[in-house]
């Protein structure tokens, strides 16, 4: 059977060899995640964003049992920024995923945060279509609030919600990272701690300086205390009520279009740079960029624009 076929039948396996073909960029798995497109749409894909340590890995974990125990499949992808090689995640991490390994119904993908630009939000797209394509009911993100790469994957996620911790800045850590245009859903994890009811009056205060549309209705604002597993069932149902309003109101359909023009941009621009990369060290053994330039023999500005005619042909010279 080809790999899509057996991507599509359920195969774990296979699932997780046409991940690592994507996170490799290798050309074959471009074909097989187009061959998928068609079969996904479904998964309803939720971001959980916040700082290191407030909490999410541990949500995310009791958020999958809440979800499994209403019956649906889950897929998580886990973005760890604290590994910058393989796909390694930190120890309480696999601990809490070898809880789920005995259940079809999970399918975790921890990824490594990569330097390269948009190759993070690649990746995790590459990784949400193989899911949905499988058919898992729920995608969850876990990602930290930080870089451009992750706010661009909650963003496009269909529910975002944006946990806060008490202690670290109140509310400075929603509007500095730029999360409040964002966040769905806040979740105010550790309220255990002293100071989680000050977070939440100001989460309350931004609630209502915030103007409602059709995206953001109401943004509800919840307490958990996700070691203890408190709050969780009431987190999950936002999650889900927020799901049903944006399917109903055409938000979905809107961000569900912005996110595929996103992963139209991060290919187009990884393919792109790739390409003009290998032209340019092809330029260097052919005809000596570096010292053309170093002599005046020849401009930055015309070497990009030559390039650029080589690989957009109807592209106008010079035309920047
Ligand atoms: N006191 C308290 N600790 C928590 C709570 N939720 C998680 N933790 C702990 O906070 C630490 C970081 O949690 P983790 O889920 O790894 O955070 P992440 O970095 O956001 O994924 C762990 O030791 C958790 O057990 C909570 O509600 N209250
Ligand atoms: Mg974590």
């Amino acid at each position: 059977m080809m790999l899509v076929e057996r991507v599509l039948s359920g195969d774990i396996r296979a699932a997780a060899r046409l991940m690592r073909l994507a996170d490799d960029r290798d050309p074959a798995a471009r074909a097989q995640l187009a061959a998928l497109f068609p079969h996904t749409g479904r998964a309803h894909i939720v971001g959980v964003t916040g700082n290191p340590g407030a909490g999410k890995s541990t949500l995310v974990d009791m958020l999958v049992k809440v979800f499994r125990s209403k019956g649906k499949t889950v897929g998580v992808v886990a973005i760890d920024p604290s590994s910058p090689f393989s796909g390694g995640a930190i120890l309480g991490d696999r601990i809490r995923m070898q809880r789920h390994a005995e259940d079809p119904g999970v399918f975790i993908r921890s990824l490594a945060t990569r330097g390269h630009l948009g190759g993070l939000s690649r990746s995790t797209s590459d990784v949400v279509t193989v899911l949905d394509a499988m058919g898992f009911d729920m995608v969850l993100i876990e990602t930290v609030g930080v870089g451009q790469d992750e706010v661009d994957i909650v963003r496009n996620a269909h529910t975002s919600v944006v946990v806060l911790v008490p202690g670290l800045g109140d509310e400075i850590q929603v509007m500095k990272a730029g999360l409040l245009e964002i966040a769905d859903i806040f979740c105010v994890n550790k309220a255990d701690r002293p100071g989680a009811e000050r977070v939440l009056a100001e989460l309350e205060t931004i609630q209502r300086i915030v103007t409602p549309d059709a995206d953001h209705a109401e943004i509800p604002i919840l307490k958990t205390v996700a070691a203890r597993n408190e709050g969780i069932a009431e987190l999950a149902d936002a999650v889900l009520t927020h799901g049903d309003a944006i399917r109903t109101s055409g938000a979905w359909e809107r961000r569900e279009s912005t996110r595929l023009a996103d992963v139209i941009h991060s290919v187009l621009r990884e393919r792109m740079t790739a390409e003009f990369e290998a032209r340019m060290a092809e330029l260097e053994r052919t005809s000596d960029l570096s010292r053309r330039l170093l002599a005046r023999d020849t401009s930055p500005y015309e070497v990009a624009a030559d390039l650029l005619a080589a690989l957009l042909p109807s592209a106008p010279p010079q035309g920047d």
